[in-house]
């Protein structure tokens, strides 16, 4: 990398293996599905997520907006949390093109509704109200330091979803740092949600794309909504190329990422200025915060970072940060942060 880039995992870079094997994909038109290496990646997501198909889209935000799409129509009301990614950072996508009214809960400090609080804001049968389709999950849970919720959780919201004729669709696009993280297999985790889509373009480093999985009827639909979407890509093989690498030999290595923001965290604690609680971090998400004594804004100390050594932050609000772990950034990166870090603050 040119730089020590620590603002996303979205910012890594395809390894080497998947550069190769991109410059070396057979393709066809995906769109008459003749496309051999999205086919494999389809079918390898859908095995590992224990679905029956899978469709690969742009982005996360795509896999989301496809499932929503294909679970609701307008009109409908869809149950997420107040901070979920689908809510928050994905620009009103569902109410902007489906007209579905998002129901937002609060989240404890892992990322979970309140169970009970989500029963009750299902709509009775009554013309006054929309219609409740779907409850929209995440996890790993980006806005509480990507915390891996446990099978437990879905367990639960989904004996709610059966007794209330509810989809869940699951944004996962962390959905193998949660998984490893716990040491469970995803389908743990994937089996009480009717789809799911994960990022290959995240920790997995692969360069674009999504992978939406569900039962095979869901799947067709949801090919024609990504049609609607403008998502119908045509050689899009040479990208599936880099995701059947990530899938196959990425995902296990994602608990260095881990170990290397848990490092983050407890150095990040040692730092006078900086408050943050390490033992909530979990897997490659780290937020913390300036002390009220630093009279520094978080912006002043990113923009510092930059000019000293290179180093990228996100400042997530005036006195707040927000670091990712990530292939590219490993313990020497670390450890150059917490001393650029603790130079500056001195
Ligand atoms: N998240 C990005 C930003 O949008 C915040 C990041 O840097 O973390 N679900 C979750 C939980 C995500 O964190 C993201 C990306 C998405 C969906 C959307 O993925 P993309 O960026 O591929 O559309």
């Amino acid at each position: 990398m040119d730089k020590i880039d620590f603002r996303s995992d979205t910012v890594t870079w395809p390894t080497p293996a998947m550069r190769e094997a991109m410059a070396r994909a057979q393709v066809g038109d995906d769109v008459y599905g003749e496309d051999p290496t999205v086919n494999e990646l389809e079918a390898l997501a859908a095995a590992k997520t224990g679905k029956e198909a899978g469709l690969f889209v742009a982005s996360g935000t795509m896999g989301n907006l496809t499932a929503i799409l294909t679970h609701a129509g307008r009109g409908d009301q869809a149950i997420v949390g107040e901070d979920a990614h689908t809510y928050r950072y994905e620009a009103g996508g569902m109410a902007a093109l489906g007209g579905i009214m998002p129901c937002p809960l609060p989240t404890d400090e892992t990322g979970q509704m309140d169970v009970a609080a989500v029963e009750s804001a299902v709509s009775p049968n009554d013309p006054h109200f929309p219609h409740t389709r779907l409850i929209l999950l995440e996890n790993s849970y980006g806005a509480k330091n990507g915390y891996p919720l446990p099978p437990t959780y879905f367990q639960a919201i989904r004996t709610v979803a059966e007794r209330h004729q509810l989809s869940i669709h699951l944004d996962g696009a962390r959905l193998f740092n949660a998984a490893v993280a716990q040491n469970i297999p995803v389908t743990e985790i994937t089996r009480h949600v009717d789809s799911v889509s994960f990022c290959l373009s995240k920790g997995l480093c692969a360069p674009v794309g999504s992978v939406l999985c569900g039962t095979a009827e869901f799947i067709q639909r949801a090919r024609r909504i990504r049609k609607i979407l403008g998502g119908g890509m045509r050689q899009a093989g040479v990208l599936a190329a880099a995701g059947i690498i990530a899938l196959n030999s990425m995902i296990e290595r994602l608990s260095d990422d881990h170990t290397n923001a848990r490092i983050l965290a407890e150095g990040l604690a040692r730092i006078p200025g900086i408050i943050i609680q390490p033992e909530r971090v979990k897997t490659n998400i780290i937020f913390f915060e300036l002390a009220a004594e630093v009279p520094m804004t978080a912006d002043e100390v990113v923009n510092t970072l930059r000019q000293k050594a290179n180093i990228w932050l996100s400042a997530t609000n005036s006195r707040q940060f927000r670091a990712v772990t990530h292939y590219w950034v490993g313990q020497p990166e670390v450890n150059l942060l917490l001393e650029t870090l603790a130079e500056i603050l001195r």
